[in-house]
């Protein structure tokens, strides 16, 4: 039996890594004979042709460092000002540039001939995200045979936004090397096929299958998850660990915690929370929206803007409306613990997840699993999020409708306990059943 080598772009460095992917990923290679390989972290003149150890951790890691030129034209050029935005339909936002695509294939050459070395023919390879489309096209063209899977975090683009990609046809082509490509959602791999068929030229076969010779490949959705039954328990450990003034029994609390990214929606969210503050005076001084966004991608022009744009829509809106003893908006530009995190989620009354496009979105399933089952609070999520077409049980809205949002604001905050457990009890038997377990065992079982 062979190992299970799992790629992405980073890995994680510490011994107990935390956020998505990484804990799913880690699930997945825990319970397995495992191997991590990604990018350090690390920016160094003169890299080595070799991958090194990462010390300590519950499975083994190899990583590589990225130079200066490799930093600025994959990562944040290709991967983050091209590919990022076009998977997100910002396609406004992309930045075509001739050497952003020759160093992004020039790394994803690299990392295949540093592994092609560690791989031996039983090793199964699970390859993630938009930074690495191009690696089985790399590993093939070099002999190797392997099964290889891809999986996408991120929505997959409509046929018509990839031919906003000059290299649209390429990218089917890259794909067309996994024997398994595996989306987030049904939307996901329905774009998907339809691009391989239109845009790569590929035969459509039953079952989720096409055909672009060489290869058979399958596309089918495998929706991410987490340990909805571990965060529930931290959750409620954590709760009565926080500061005694983050719950007051005079004042409810709506929460958002997104990265700070364009295709989180938090500009539309906080221009809501005004139109509901506008319509709501009794609402004054009795609910407060606490926002967790740490920076990302610093390096990005368009993060920069969405900073500003941030800064300035809460400003402008506690500007209005606080006084004394009351801010609407509590605006948080920096990481906080994740266990912090979960007792916050238990603590609030409403979660507003609310992006423009997303792939899952995990935050929507934590604030879930973090909920009191007697007393819940309501989740609004966004239809645009991947996890909307599993947890049709929350009020799902429309980010880009400001008035809806306004409306659906009272409507959580108003409901009455026995429908907030219902929605609950029925979004939360879900999110145990389809875990992050079910997602791994369920994507290596298609891998084979
Ligand atoms: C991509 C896709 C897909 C956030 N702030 C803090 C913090 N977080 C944690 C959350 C959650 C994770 O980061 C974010 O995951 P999301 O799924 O919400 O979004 P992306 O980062 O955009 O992830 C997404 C995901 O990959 C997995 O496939 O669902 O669609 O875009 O776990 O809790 N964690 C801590 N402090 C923070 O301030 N500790």
């Amino acid at each position: 039996m062979g190992r299970l080598i799992c790629l992405s772009n980073r890995i994680p460095m510490g011994p107990n890594p935390s956020g998505g992917l990484v804990v799913a990923v880690g699930d997945a290679l825990t319970s397995r004979d495992g191997l991590w390989i990604g990018t350090s972290g690390e920016i160094n003149d003169t890299p080595e042709d070799q991958f090194r150890p990462v010390e300590g951790g519950a499975f083994q890691r190899l990583c590589f460092d990225l130079t200066p030129e490799e930093q600025a034209n994959y990562y944040d050029g290709y991967a983050n000002s091209v590919l990022w935005p076009l998977f997100h339909g910002r396609t406004d936002l992309m930045d075509i540039r001739a050497e952003f695509l020759s160093t992004y294939k020039a790394v994803n050459r690299r990392l295949a001939r540093m592994l092609a070395d560690v791989i031996t023919p039983e090793d199964r390879i699970w390859v993630h995200d938009f930074h690495l489309l191009p690696l089985a096209y790399d590993l093939r063209q070099m002999g190797i045979q392997n099964r290889i899977g891809f999986f996408l975090h991120t929505p997959f683009p409509t046929p018509l936004a990839m031919q906003a990609l000059p290299n649209g046809s390429e990218i089917c082509q890259w794909l067309a090397h996994y024997d398994l490509i595996g989306l987030q959602a049904e939307r996901d791999a329905r774009n998907c096929i339809t691009a391989m068929v239109e845009i790569g030229g590929a035969s459509e076969l039953a079952g989720g299958f096409i055909h672009l010779a060489p290869r058979q490949s399958r596309i089918a959705a495998f929706p991410i998850a987490i340990d909805a039954g571990e965060f529930s328990d931290l959750a409620a450990r954590e709760f009565d660990k926080l500061p005694s003034g983050i719950v007051k029994p005079e004042r409810r609390l709506m929460i958002g915690v997104d990265r700070l990214d364009y295709t989180k929606g938090v500009p539309q969210r906080f221009r809501a929370f005004g139109e509901f503050l506008a319509r709501h005076e009794e609402w004054h001084r009795h609910v407060s929206l606490l926002q967790i966004s740490p920076p990302t991608r610093e390096g990005v022009e368009a993060y920069d803007d969405i900073r500003e744009e941030t800064e300035h829509l809460s400003g402008q809106i506690n500007g209005r409306y606080a006084d004394i003893s009351w801010a609407p908006i509590r605006f948080i530009n920096r990481p906080i613990p994740r266990e912090t995190l979960a007792g916050l989620y238990r603590a609030a009354d409403v979660g507003l997840v609310t992006p423009l496009m997303d792939g899952m979105n995990l935050v929507a399933k934590e604030f879930i699993a973090a909920q009191n089952p007697e007393d819940p609070g309501v989740l609004m999520l966004s239809q645009f999020a991947g996890a909307a077409e599993q947890m049709p049980e929350a009020l799902i809205v429309n980010p880009h409708d400001h008035e809806q949002m306004a409306t659906t604001m009272l409507t959580a905050l108003a409901m009455p306990r026995g429908e907030r457990r219902e929605r609950y009890s029925a979004l939360m038997t879900t999110l145990r059943k389809k875990d992050v377990h079910w997602w791994s065992r369920g994507y290596l079982t298609a891998l084979g």
